[in-house]
C-alpha cells in the first residue's frame, strides 16, 4: 500500500530567483508529499528582473517522460501544473492531466501568466489561449487577479476583490458553471489582510481565507501558495482548510522576507521556515 501522496509537478526549473520547481519540490517534500518533477524548461533565473535569462526548452522531453510513466502504470494523487513557456508545453501538460485523470487524481492548475495587471515577459496571447484550454481541464484552478482577467478576457480593473459579493461573482465565473473548484488569490476584504475566495465544486459553497498582508511583492509568492495548497489537498484537507494553510504559511514567509529587507526579485525567503510547515498541517 502506498501511503505517501505523490504529485506530478509540471513547471519550469529556474535556477535563481525562487519560483516554480525550486519552490514546489522542497515545499511538497516538507509536507510529506513525494514530488515527481516534469521540468518544462531550464532557465538561469525567472523572467522578472534579472535581464536576459537563458531558456533551455525541455518540451520535447514531456511526451517521452509521460509515455515511460504510462508504460509501468504509474499513478498520482495530483497533477499540478504551473508556468508554461510556450503553447506546446500547455498541450503536453494537458496530456498528463488526461493520462492520470481519475477519481483518485486531482488536476491542480495554476495558470501562471502575470501579476499586478500585466503578463510576465514572454507571455503571449497564444500562451494565454493555451492556458485557458489547460484551465478547462482543472479540478482546482488557482489564479491571481491578473490571471483571472486574462482567463476571462475581462479588464484587470474590473476584477475587484475587496467586496464579498464581487469576489463570489468572479470565483463563480472562473468555475465555469460550478464544474471546477477555484481559489482566487489577492482578495482583501479588510485593510492589512490578504487572502483568497474559494469556490468548492463539491459542496457548491464559496468561502474566504485571509492572513496578515506583508509589505512587498516577492517573486514566487504565488508558487508557494499553490504548492502548499496542493500538498494540503493530497494529504486530505478540504479546499478551504488547504487554502487557509496556504495563506498562513505564505504570510509567514512574506513577513520574514519583508522584515529582512530582501530584494523582491530574489524571491520569497521560505526555506528557513519550511520546518514549521509540517507542524502547521496538524
Ligand atoms: O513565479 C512565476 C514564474 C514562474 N516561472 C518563471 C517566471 C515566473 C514569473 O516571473 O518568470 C520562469
Amino acid at each position: 500500500m502506498r501511503t505517501t501522496p505523490r504529485v506530478a509537478a509540471i513547471h519550469d526549473l529556474s535556477a535563481f530567483g525562487r519560483c516554480s520547481l525550486t519552490i514546489v519540490i522542497p515545499t511538497l517534500s516538507a509536507m510529506g508529499v513525494q514530488c515527481c518533477p516534469v521540468p518544462t524548461a531550464y532557465l538561469s533565473t525567472h523572467t522578472g528582473g534579472f535581464g536576459a535569462n537563458t531558456f533551455l526548452d525541455l518540451t520535447d522531453q514531456m511526451g517521452p517522460v509521460l509515455a515511460h510513466w504510462k508504460s509501468f502504470k504509474l499513478t498520482f494523487d495530483a497533477v499540478y501544473t504551473g508556468y508554461m513557456g510556450g503553447v506546446r508545453q500547455s498541450v503536453e501538460a494537458a496530456g498528463y492531466l488526461e493520462a492520470f485523470r481519475g477519481p483518485g487524481c486531482l488536476a491542480v492548475v495554476d495558470p501562471v501568466l502575470g501579476d499586478h495587471g500585466a503578463p510576465y515577459r514572454g507571455i503571449t496571447p497564444e500562451i494565454c489561449a493555451a492556458a485557458r484550454a489547460l484551465a478547462d481541464q482543472a479540478d482546482v484552478l488557482v489564479p491571481n487577479r491578473t490571471e483571472a482577467a486574462l482567463l476571462l478576457g475581462a479588464d484587470y480593473g474590473d476584477i475587484c476583490l475587496d467586496r464579498e459579493a464581487d469576489c463570489r461573482r468572479w470565483a463563480e465565473a472562473l468555475s465555469r458553471d460550478g464544474r471546477r473548484s477555484v481559489v482566487l488569490k489577492g482578495v482583501s476584504l479588510a485593510p492589512g489582510t490578504i487572502g483568497a475566495v474559494c469556490f468548492d465544486r463539491d459542496s457548491g459553497q464559496t468561502g474566504f481565507v485571509s492572513a496578515p498582508l506583508a509589505p512587498g511583492a516577492f517573486h514566487g509568492t504565488g508558487d508557494l501558495f499553490a504548492s502548499v495548497l496542493t500538498g494540503a489537498l493530497v494529504t486530505g484537507k478540504t479546499l478551504s482548510a488547504a487554502a487557509q494553510l496556504a495563506a498562513d504559511f505564505t504570510a509567514l514567509c512574506a513577513r520574514r522576507t519583508a522584515e529582512r529587507g530582501l530584494p523582491e526579485r530574489e524571491g520569497i525567503d521560505f526555506e528557513p521556515l519550511l520546518y514549521r510547515l509540517y507542524g502547521l498541517m496538524r
